[in-house]
């Protein structure tokens, strides 16, 4: 990669852009960031924002012309109805995948676990998730990390154009409840990978876990020694504080997407409290 090219920042006015907005730059980086909202902090160096819609092709455009990477950290980023889902994570990702076309620039993607939130978590000696499995979506935002892991599958297999799908678990400053002590990604980690991928060589078509170095954690293979990426932080240090935080819904408790899966969960027979359904 070019690192002497832009890099174009999507959602750049989220909590995980605002945070890569000021890393990326520290790391030397000139970036370009967009949202749909103003960006609320004071620019960081050598950076520019310009406010738009990812509905719109020919903003992207723009906005991608020069630049090695696109950081795709844009859309909704919490579970909607599927009307407004549609048009920032669908059509949005088109625009983004057709703007890398045209400039020969790699994706990298914030997808999430909720495109395969409806795999239980593993019990005990249970085998971890690897990245390869199958799509599980919890929701129309699953749903829509899903489409846009497959989104970069189609223009690497028939464009080659380069993608690293981050399925990202719980960034947050610090995990919150129980399910976090397996799913949290610190903002250091993910800082850290997103300049592991726009740094990497090559990556082709990868997948990899967002996680940081949890021993609870539900994931196992991916494609992180393409990136050259590990995690260095834990959530094991929040134990004491978090173990405990658990809802009473067992749906929420037995699936890795927690709580997304029993938002309007209405399966016929309600849940079941055996560890497999007779139909997976
Ligand atoms: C996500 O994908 C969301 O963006 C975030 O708000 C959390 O809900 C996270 O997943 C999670 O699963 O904890």
């Amino acid at each position: 990669m070019d690192t002497s090219k832009p890099v174009l920042l999507t959602g750049a006015s989220g909590n995980l852009g605002r945070m890569l907005a000021v890393e990326l730059a520290a790391a030397g980086l000139t970036v370009r960031l967009t949202d749909i909202v103003p960006f609320p902090d004071p620019l960081p160096p050598r950076a520019r924002f310009v406010k738009a819609d990812l509905n719109e092709a020919l903003a992207l455009v723009r906005q991608a012309e020069g630049c090695q990477t696109i950081l795709h950290f844009g859309g909704v980023s919490v579970e909607r109805p599927y009307e407004e889902v549609l048009g920032p994570n669908l059509r949005g990702l088109y625009h983004v995948y057709e703007a890398a076309r045209r400039e020969g620039a790699r994706v990298v993607f914030a997808s999430s676990n909720h495109s395969i939130g409806f795999h239980s978590r593993p019990v005990g000696n249970e085998a971890k998730l690897d990245a390869d499995c199958e799509f599980r979506p919890d929701g129309y935002y699953g749903l829509s990390k899903a489409y846009g892991e497959l989104m970069g599958r189609m223009y690497w297999d028939k464009h080659g154009v380069e993608n690293v799908n981050l399925r990202i678990g719980s960034c947050f400053p610090k995990p919150i409840n129980a399910r976090m002590l397996a799913t949290w990604l610190s903002y250091g980690d993910l800082a850290r990978l997103v300049l592991r991928c726009i740094a990497a060589e090559r990556t082709g078509h990868a997948v990899v876990w967002g996680a940081s170095n949890n021993p609870a954690t539900f994931w196992g293979a991916d494609h992180r020694e393409r990136i050259g990426w590990q995690p260095e932080d834990s959530a094991e240090a929040y134990r004491a504080e978090v173990g405990h935080i658990v809802s009473d819904d067992p749906v929420e408790e037995r699936y890795q997407g927690g709580g997304y899966c029993s938002i309007e969960y209405s399966r016929q027979g309600g849940f079941s409290p055996r560890r497999s359904f007779d139909l997976e």
